[in-house]
Parts: C-alpha cells; structure tokens; sequence
C-alpha cells in the first residue's frame, strides 16, 4: 500500500484513552433500564436483553486469567471517519487479555456474516489502517439483517470460527438489528455476543447515555473547511449565491454545526420548517427576502445551507411519504411493471386527494426522486434529490415575480454544491481517533464481562480523554416502535436537533445578523499536529449541548 507523508506520520499517533481503559478494567453495573417509549411491547419482545443496567468501566488491578477467545466486526452502513479506529481498539483490547486471542473482519457489511466472507485481522492488516480514514479494511454495506435464516447462516459462521462476540459497527438501523441479533442469539443459547458502536456522520445516533456518534467531528470540520473557502471566494467576486447542501439524512445536525462553524447568511433547520409548518413556498419566500434584503445594501451574494433531508420536513410532503412508503412497500410487484414515464402519473392517480395534489405540484425531476427505491431500511434516498436546485431554481423565479412588481432590483446569480460524500471518509480528527479508538477498547471490555445487547459507550467527551466515562448502554433502552415498510417495527429513537437545545438556541440569536452582514468564519482544515486548542477541539454541537 502506497502511503502519503501524512499517513505515514499519522500512523504513529496514539489515540488518546480514558483511564478506565488504559490497564484492566471492570464492569460496574448500574440500576435496570427502560427502552425510551412502548416498553410494555418491546419488553416482550426482547424478553431476553430488555431491561440491562448500564455499564460504567473502572480501572482494577485484579488481574484474571482469560482464555483465549475470537471476535468478529462489521462495519454497516456510510462511512465514517474513525471506523477503523474502532476496529484498532477492539484489536488492541482483546490482545492486552490474551495475545492469542483472534479477530475476523466480515467483508462489506452484514453480507459478510450470512454469506461467510471474512478475513483475519492480523497485526500487519490493523498497523496498515491505524488513524485512517474510509471503511476499506473490510468494506461495509446496507444489508439489513432482519431474518431468522440470516441470523441461523451467520451463527453457522461464528461457531466455525470459534468467535465469542460479534461487533457491528454502525447507524440507527444496523444498532437496532444488533439488538434483535443478540435477543435470538440469546434466545436459543447460542452463547455468542453481540455489541454495537455508535457510528454515523449524521450525528443523529445519541441519546442521554450516548453524546455522539463518530465521524460527526470530522465530517462536518471537513464540511465546514469547504464552507468557508467558498465563503471567502463569494465574498471576494461578490456576485453569486452559493447554495450548499449537506448530508446527514433526515436530521440537521449537519448543517446546524457547519452553521455554528461558519456563519452563513442563510441556514435552513428542516426539524423548524416541521414545527413551523412552512411550506416549500414559505421557505422560497424567506430566501428570496434575505437576498433581496441584502440586494439593498449592494451585496448580490451570500451563502444558503441545505440539510439533505429536508424535503422530506415540509409537512405536506412529510404525508405525501408516509402515504407513497405505504404504498410502494405494499404494491411492489405491480409498480415495478409500471414503465419509468408513466410512473409518476401512476402515483399520483393512487394518492389520497391531498397527497396527490402535493405530489404532482412537485417538479417532475423530485417527484421522480421521491418514487425510487428505498435503501434496505426503508428511507427515501435523499442524497440524490437536489434539493439546492430546486430552491434556487424557485428563489430565481419569486425574485422574478418581485422584481416586475417592483419590489427587487437585484441580480440574482447562482451555484450549486452538494457536500457529503467528500467528508465521509477523510482521515478522523484527533477527536474522531481518540473517541473511536477508545469505543473499540470499551467494546472488547464487554465482551470480556460477558454482556450482549450492549452499545459501546463513552461519555464526558468535552473533557480531556484522560476524564471520558467509558461503559455500554442497553440497546433496547433506545428502542421505540415506528412504521418501517408498511409495518410497525422495533427501532432506535432517531435524534432530531431540538429546537429548546443549546446548538439551535445559539443559531437562532446569531442568524439575522449573519443574513444582513457578511461575517464569515473560515475554520480551514483540520490540523492533525500542534497545540492542543486546534487540534483537539470537537464540534460546536457537542461543547454546546454538553456545557449544561
Ligand atoms: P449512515 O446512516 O449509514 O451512517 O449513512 C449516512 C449517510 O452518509 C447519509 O448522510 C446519506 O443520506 C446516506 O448515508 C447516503 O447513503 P449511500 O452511501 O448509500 O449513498
């Protein structure tokens, strides 16, 4: 493998741990634990791992004799910077108990498992990956593990290899399969654990007991970077708007944080425009007002940012997809014969009178988008609808409209920018390679304390690593019941940026004076080597949301 200079001297840094983890650690556990909502019915069924205490590490220094045992990982899902730190702690955790102990990668995602494709993880794999970016150790992928014949092809697979505990590496969706992997691997005493990591750019993977998920620190610095070189070039041609959209599914955190970062003159928050119940016109309207407000003073430029779910946020639409979600899971066979040019009007004549109406008011390029396939667990794929052109595309038209009633007398000029993918697997930030290093170490201290169903857990993040609570949460203590597919189905709570929470609240007070006035920040790349206070700070969210 060819390594660039950076890597080469990346290879060596240390991740930073928390002191609990740094020796040998125990398991103290905590009072039992409830899922977040619908406890009577996810008791029932996860009757085998609801209700776990929590688990917090301390240092000991009992040393126990541990038998060698084996150990499996999957990485699910998108990317994230920091996964194969995870991999490098869970690595390091199990040799410091037994240097005989093993670890197999599953290759590219849950796959791996049902259909046995695996590979060793010896010294000389994980010394090639340490502090890297990307998932390519072993890949990853979206295979939603939901069967009884998926989870009896992976059991088969695990006791071949001998492997005690099994971790998946992932979002919302693959943490909840993980939880239904291990109340049946329970259930029928197979003996094999399995433990999750909490992973995903979108930052919408954290609860009260988990206070991030990994990769967020790093994307959206990646993001922010990007943000603020093309601010700075809006502000040095001054004639265009940039309108910029930015991954993170349905959730805003993304553009929340890059907002904090860089203080755009327009940020949109889809969880708002929901509370709010604004329409696409409404949101038009509010663009179109800032830049014929800054038109006024001159300033034919400036910056919109666009979380990529939002779409799905208006709330005719947001019914317009609980209807066409029903309808597509249960009516697959016949639309799948529907040709590609008829679909759109097929759809439309299946809607409820409302639905129909908001469907075919849509550009057809978005209506189109919203009928594709979902991905395996049921989400619309809003990465690929361009919700930054249609925006513009309806700012132009409205300022149009404005300025033959004499309302505008501004140029309007526009670009377009999606940035996601760019960030997703670019080499993890102090932050991202301490906390995952140390997620990886926490994981193999509870396989070693025998729990399952466990979430790899480690908190206090905005203190110093050395001070980070390391532990694991129940899995079914995130769990609530919501429609997936047509049907109503287990799954962990998504987090949502609050409106009451300290990162929006921050937002809101800034974001008129960021519209009017130009008062870009420009946070420039992530720095991997010098003083503690730019290298080590972490996202804006969390420093906000944690200094309670
Ligand atoms: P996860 O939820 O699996 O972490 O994926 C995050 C994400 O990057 C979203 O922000 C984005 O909408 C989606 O993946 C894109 O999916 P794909 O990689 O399949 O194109």
């Amino acid at each position: 493998m060819t390594k660039s200079a950076l890597q080469i001297e990346r290879a060596s840094y240390q991740p930073k741990l928390p002191d609990a983890l740094k020796g040998l650690a125990k398991a103290v556990e905590g009072a039992p634990t409830q899922s977040v909502a619908d406890q009577e019915e996810i008791k029932k069924m996860f009757p085998n791992t609801y209700g776990l205490p929590i688990i917090k590490f301390e240092s000991t220094t009992e040393k126990v004799e541990i038998p060698a045992f084996n150990v499996g990982v999957i990485l699910s899902g998108g990317q994230a910077p920091g996964g194969h730190n995870v991999i490098c702690g869970i690595f390091d955790g199990i040799k410091k108990l037994n240097k005989d102990c093993h670890l197999y990668g599953f290759l590219m995602g849950p796959s791996g498992l049902i259909d046995h494709k695996y590979i060793e993880l010896t010294a000389d794999v994980i010394d090639d990956y340490r502090n890297t970016g990307g998932f390519d150790m072993i890949g990853s992928g979206r295979t939603k593990l939901e069967k009884k014949d998926q989870f009896d092809s992976g059991h088969e697979i695990l006791k071949k290899l001998n492997i005690k505990a099994v971790v998946i590496i992932g979002g919302d969706d693959s943490n909840t399969n993980a939880c239904v992997l291990a109340e049946y691997y329970k259930a029928i005493g197979t003996g094999i654990q399995v433990i999750g990591c909490p992973k995903t750019i979108d930052g919408d993977l954290k609860n009260e007991m988990i206070e991030t998920s990994f990769g967020f620190d790093t994307a959206t610095k990646v993001y922010s970077e990007v943000i603020g070189n093309i601010e700075r070039d809006c502000n040095s041609a001054r004639k265009y708007w940039h309108f910029i959209k930015l991954m993170g599914r349905s959730a805003s955190h993304i553009a929340l944080e890059c907002a904090l970062q860089v203080q755009p003159n327009i940020c949109i928050i889809s969880e708002e425009v929901e509370k709010k119940n604004m329409s696409l016109n409404d949101i038009v309207t509010y663009i179109a007002g800032i830049v014929a407000k800054r038109a006024e003073q001159g300033k034919n430029y400036g910056t919109v940012l666009i979380p990529e779910g939002l779409i799905e946020f208006v709330p005719a639409v947001k019914r317009l997809i609980a209807e066409l979600n029903d309808f597509l899971a249960n009516n697959a066979e016949e639309f799948s014969h529907i040709k590609k040019s008829h679909q759109v009007e097929y759809i439309a004549s299946k809607l409820s009178k409302e639905n129909a109406e908001t469907y075919s008011s849509l550009p057809s390029g978005v209506a189109r988008q919203l009928a594709l396939d979902r991905d395996p667990h049921g989400n619309v794929q809003v990465s690929q609808i361009e919700t930054e052109k249609l925006l513009s595309d309806m700012v132009a038209t409205k300022l149009a409209q404005w300025k033959e009633e004499g309302k505008y007398n501004g140029k309007f000029s526009s670009l377009h920018h999606f940035f996601g993918y760019e960030g997703r697997c670019a080499a993890p930030s102090n932050f991202d390679a301490d906390y995952c290093y140390s997620l990886g170490v926490a994981a193999s201290a509870l396989i070693v304390s025998g729990k399952t169903g466990y979430m790899a857990s480690v908190r206090n993040t905005i203190a110093p690593a050395e001070k980070w609570i390391a532990g694991g949460v129940p899995i079914t203590m995130m769990l609530n019941m919501e429609k997936r597919n047509g049907e109503m189905k287990p799954v962990i709570k998504k987090a949502l940026v609050e409106l009451d929470g300290a990162p929006f609240k921050k937002f809101a007070s800034q974001r008129e004076k960021w519209a009017e006035e130009t008062d870009y920040v420009y946070p420039g790349p992530i720095q991997y080597f010098g003083p503690s206070a730019v290298c080590d700070q972490t996202t804006k969210t969390l420093l906000l949301e944690q200094s309670k």
